[in-house]
Parts: C-alpha cells; sequence; structure tokens
C-alpha cells in the first residue's frame, strides 16, 4: 500500500481521486478550530472543490486542534506525516463509492506545540474566516441564551495570559487584529445547533466582553457571525474502519474518513472580511437560515435519535440494523409524518414529504454502517435541540406524544447501562455531572424529567404525557422492548 503525501499523490491507486490543484500555490484564508471526522468529510470537501476554480487559491484551510490529549497527539502527527492530506471515502446506498484524497487542509497547528503559535496564526490577515466545529455543547450558552462565563472552564481561561478555550483564543486574536490594523474575521460557526451564529455571537462576545469591554463592543461590531445548516452522515473512525477503508483504497492512510454521498450546506450570506464562491461548489447561500435548520434539526437529527434510543433499547448497534426492524421504522415513519411535518414551516425548495423519505433512504445506507452509541452520545447537548420544540408544540396543541414519551423512556433506559436484552449500552455524556447521571438509577421514574435539560418543554403539567414516560419505562423493564414496540 502507498503512504499518503505530497510526494505520493502521483503514485496513488487510479481510482483515488487527487486533488486537481496546486497544493504548493494554496494558501489558508480559512482557520478552522476543530478539524474531527465531520468538519474534513464536510468543509474541508467542499473546500477541496473550491481550490480547483480559478481565483480560489487562497482560500485553504488551516486546521487548529485545541484539545489536548493521546488523540490529538495522533492527529497532529498524522497531519504532519500526511502534509495534511487524507481520504474521504463517500458511500451511496447502492453500495458503491468514490475515494479522494482531499488536499484543502495546507496547513495544521496544534495545541501540542503551544496556544500562543495558535494566536499568532488566528491573527494573519490572510485568515478571514475562522469557522468552528466544538461540539453542540461546546458553546457555554445556556437555555436563557446567556454565556456561562462562571463555569470553571471558562472562569480559569478568562485569568490566563495566554488563553487555551476556542473563545480565548479568538478574541485574543481578535485583539491584536484590531491592534495591527488587520481588521476582523468571520466567526462561522458549523455546529448543529439552531441559531448557531446567534449562539457563537453570544458565547464569543460574552467571553470577550468579560475580559475587556472595548474589545466585547468592538468585536460585537466588527465580527459577522453567520448561521449555517450543516448536514452529512460522517460516523466515528474505528481501527477496525481504518484497516477496511485503507485496504479498499490501496492507500495507507493513517487517518481516513468515510461518509454517506449525500451532502447539505446553507449559509447565511454575512461575511465581514470576503468569502470563497461558495455557490460556484453547491453551497446554498441565503439571508435566512432557520426553515432550513428546523427541517434538519427536528427531522434528521430527532429521527436519527429516535433510531438510536428505540434501536438500543432492542439490542442493534449500527443504524442499518436498527433499520432492519419493522416496528422501529414505522415508529420513524410515524414520528416523522404525522407528529414532526404538521409543526413545520418548510423554506419553499423542500417537500417536506419527500424530505422524510430522504432521511429513511440515507438511514437505509448500509455502507455508511453508522454507530447508534455515536448518535445516541451527548443527549443531554443534544435532545433539548433536536426533540424540545417539537415535544413543547405537541402538547401546547393537545395533540398526543406517545411516541416521543416512548423515545425518551428509551434514551432514559440507556442511560443506565444496558439495552433491554442484558447488553452493555456506553452513550458518552460529556456535559452531565455525576449526580446527574445518578438520577437514572432513582426508584422515582419521574425524576430524570427533572433535568435542566427538560426546561421549556413544558412536560411538568402533562399529567398524561409523565405517565406514559413511567409507564413505558416500568413496561421496558417487565415486558421487554420488542413487545412495548409492537403495541405502540
Ligand atoms: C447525528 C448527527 O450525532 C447525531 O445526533 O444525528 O451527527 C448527524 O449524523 C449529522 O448531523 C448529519 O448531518
Amino acid at each position: 500500500m502507498t503512504g499518503l503525501s505530497n510526494a505520493t499523490l502521483h503514485t496513488l491507486p487510479p481510482e483515488v481521486i487527487t486533488p486537481a490543484y496546486d497544493r504548493k500555490s494554496v494558501s489558508a484564508g480559512i482557520a478552522h478550530i476543530g478539524v474531527g471526522n465531520f468538519h474534513r468529510a464536510h468543509q474541508a470537501l467542499y473546500a477541496d472543490h473550491l481550490l480547483k476554480r480559478s481565483g480560489q487559491m487562497d482560500w485553504g484551510i488551516l486546521g487548529i486542534g485545541i484539545r489536548h490529549g493521546r488523540r490529538e497527539e495522533a492527529r497532529a502527527e498524522a497531519f504532519r506525516k500526511q502534509d495534511g492530506l487524507f481520504t474521504l471515502t463517500e458511500f451511496a446506498p447502492d453500495d458503491t463509492s468514490t475515494v479522494r484524497a482531499v488536499g484543502s487542509i495546507v496547513h495544521y497547528v496544534s495545541c501540542v506545540g503551544g496556544y500562543e503559535p495558535i494566536i499568532a496564526h488566528l491573527a494573519d490577515p490572510a485568515i478571514r474566516i475562522v469557522s468552528l466545529t466544538i461540539t453542540e455543547g461546546g458553546y457555554y450558552v445556556d437555555g436563557d441564551g446567556k454565556f456561562q462565563i462562571d463555569d470553571p472552564f471558562i472562569a480559569d481561561d478568562l485569568k490566563r495570559d495566554v488563553p487555551e478555550s476556542a473563545f480565548g483564543l479568538v478574541t485574543e486574536a481578535l485583539r491584536r487584529r484590531r491592534e495591527s490594523g488587520a481588521g476582523p474575521f468571520t466567526v462561522l460557526s458549523c455546529d448543529n445547533l439552531q441559531h448557531n451564529g446567534r449562539v457563537a455571537q453570544t458565547a464569543f462576545c460574552g467571553f470577550a466582553e468579560a475580559r475587556d469591554a472595548s474589545l466585547g463592543a468592538w468585536i460585537r461590531q466588527n465580527v459577522s457571525f453567520p448561521s449555517c445548516m450543516v448536514d452529512r452522515i460522517a460516523p466515528s473512525v474505528t481501527n477496525e474502519d481504518i484497516e477496511r477503508l485503507d485496504k479498499a483504497s490501496g492507500v495507507a492512510d493513517l487517518m481516513p474518513v468515510y461518509s454517506e454521498d449525500f451532502t447539505q450546506w446553507v449559509i447565511e450570506d454575512k461575511f465581514c472580511a470576503g468569502r470563497p464562491e461558495f455557490e460556484a461548489v453547491g453551497v446554498q447561500m441565503t439571508d435566512n437560515v432557520e426553515p432550513y435548520e428546523q427541517v434538519k434539526l427536528r427531522m434528521l437529527n430527532a429521527g436519527h435519535s429516535v433510531l438510536a434510543f428505540s434501536g438500543l433499547m432492542m439490542g442493534y448497534r449500527k443504524v442499518d440494523e436498527a433499520m432492519g426492524d419493522a416496528h422501529i421504522v414505522s415508529l420513524l415513519e410515524n414520528f416523522l409524518n404525522d407528529d414532526v411535518t404538521p409543526l413545520l414551516s418548510p423554506p419553499s425548495d423542500v417537500n417536506l414529504s419527500a424530505y422524510a423519505a430522504l432521511v429513511l433512504r440515507r438511514f437505509r445506507n448500509h455502507a455508511v454502517g453508522d454507530q447508534l452509541e455515536r448518535i445516541a452520545s451527548d443527549s443531554f447537548s443534544k435532545l433539548p435541540v433536536f426533540l424540545g420544540q417539537t415535544v413543547r408544540e405537541l402538547l401546547g396543541a393537545g395533540r398526543d406524544t406517545h411516541r416521543e414519551a416512548f423515545v425518551l423512556a428509551c434514551w432514559a433506559e440507556c442511560e443506565r447501562g444496558r439495552d433491554g436484552k442484558g447488553g452493555s449500552v456506553e452513550i458518552s455524556e460529556p456535559t452531565a455531572t455525576d449526580e446527574q447521571l445518578a438520577l437514572f438509577k432513582d426508584d422515582n421514574l419521574l425524576a430524570v424529567l427533572e433535568l435542566p435539560i427538560f426546561e421549556g418543554w413544558e412536560t411538568g403539567n402533562h399529567q398524561t404525557f409523565r405517565e406514559a414516560f413511567r409507564r413505558y419505562r416500568s413496561d421496558l423493564r417487565e415486558k421487554g422492548p420488542a413487545q412495548v414496540i409492537a403495541s405502540l
């Protein structure tokens, strides 16, 4: 197998698509914080397409890693050895695939080498967009839309001379740019959140204001924070996946990624320091992202949660396995078509029944083999975004919520670490405290509904919903998930 680097690009197997541009002539205009699988399978691919176009060579990506740990060390090492190159395999539902060596990440700076160099890179006037994938829970903005300056991680970072959080690094770089006259850059959140631009603005301005009021005011006035909707399923990559992908591509890639063939990116056209020709590579530019976001978060992502919690309870571990279960599929179809669709006001170019059908088709993509535990993880950040509004609106309209009560009952049972068949389930909850996690083991089956993540769902006043949730939890234990799901 051939290793991956600039020097080997021309020797890769002919099936591997290689960058159709001269990487040496590309410079970074976008700095991206959080270069995980999703970024590499989504934004980095759009940038790869852009770089093929004339006049776009200064829109390469500078990757930035800010979270210390073994994973970061390995990533930094792989980026160094491979000159920022990695392979992306895109699988279609009919099992066909394409592999490409993505060349858009032209430089990588890791916190392994300290935080000061990161700030220096961000302060470079060549950088005109700073994009982020720091996870849904990574913004420290509470349910009331306030930045949590008292959170110990943030409070510590506010005291540091050289900050380490995304907020500290970006605001310090902006301070230097204000002083040097380099001017602002756009901050583009690519996390799967409602109003991600507004959330990012709250977080970055909140941090800057707590540090220096005049800098905060300057950022508020000069930096733009567009919202965007991002969509592409990119599973976690295990060591076995690396072996499998490398064997299939014939490239000995240290960090291959894979994804479905579907992709979508809708961006609010609000860039304070220029932007690439996004529309030329299939990005939808708009002045209102919200209706797209609503459809995606409340159908695709919420659909994923429905599948993950009911599927895990039934003993499945992969999305396509769960999609082989007729009861789960009808739960999902009814959830999408009967519960969510009537609540949405989609953009004029989106047909909701076609969208629901597409969601099912995407989930059936066998080759993607997405992990239910990946989707279930970080539910403390995800559930309020994906399901909260739907439950509140259904309850407010006096409509049926038995499917939502069932899915949440499955969630609560999975959080105890066991599926309904006795297998162990591992759901990582980076933002939950031990005390909160202990609630799942409480004898009072309703106790978890008091968690702060349910603020604003209005479940407290709805006896029918609470009773259904309690009953499903006890039935899942006593009768088993197969019988309960068949009776829905
Ligand atoms: C998934 C998403 O983690 C989840 O909850 O639903 O990661 C999903 O795969 C992406 O948002 C697809 O765009």
